[in-house]
């Protein structure tokens, strides 16, 4: 059991920021910036690579529940980043899928 589905479990605590019947928001716990949200599926997908074509609904909902984050934590205006790592290169450690939602200074490009 990942540590994301503990949380969707209630059995770790986390401070979320939204919740609908398919995806819930939380802060990251070892933030990255000002503001660091996760969005992740109820569903135990365990990345994007793992998402099929019945998905694909699915992965347009969490991007625009990681919008609705960014515009109630007021960075409409600033801009943000929407990043899901995936896998070993892509810095992934928790094998549950979720959107890093990250604002409040700029971002650096490319990523490290
Ligand atoms: P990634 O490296 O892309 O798999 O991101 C995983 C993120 O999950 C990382 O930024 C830290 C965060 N995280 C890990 N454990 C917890 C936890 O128990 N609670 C919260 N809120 N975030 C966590």
């Amino acid at each position: 059991m990942t540590v994301f589905a503990r949380i969707l479990a209630g059995e770790i605590p986390a401070d979320f920021l939204y919740q609908d019947e398919l995806a819930v928001a939380f802060r990251d716990v070892s933030p990255q910036a000002p503001f660091h949200a996760l969005v992740i599926p109820r569903k135990p997908l365990k990345s994007v690579a793992d998402a099929g074509q019945e998905d694909t609904a699915l992965l347009g909902h969490l991007l625009r529940v990681a919008a609705r984050v960014a515009a109630d934590a007021g960075l409409e205006e600033g801009g943000y980043r929407v990043v899901t790592n995936v896998g070993a290169d892509g810095g992934q450690t928790v094998e549950h899928l979720h959107l890093h939602v990250l604002g409040g200074r700029p971002m650096g490009w490319p990523p490290g």
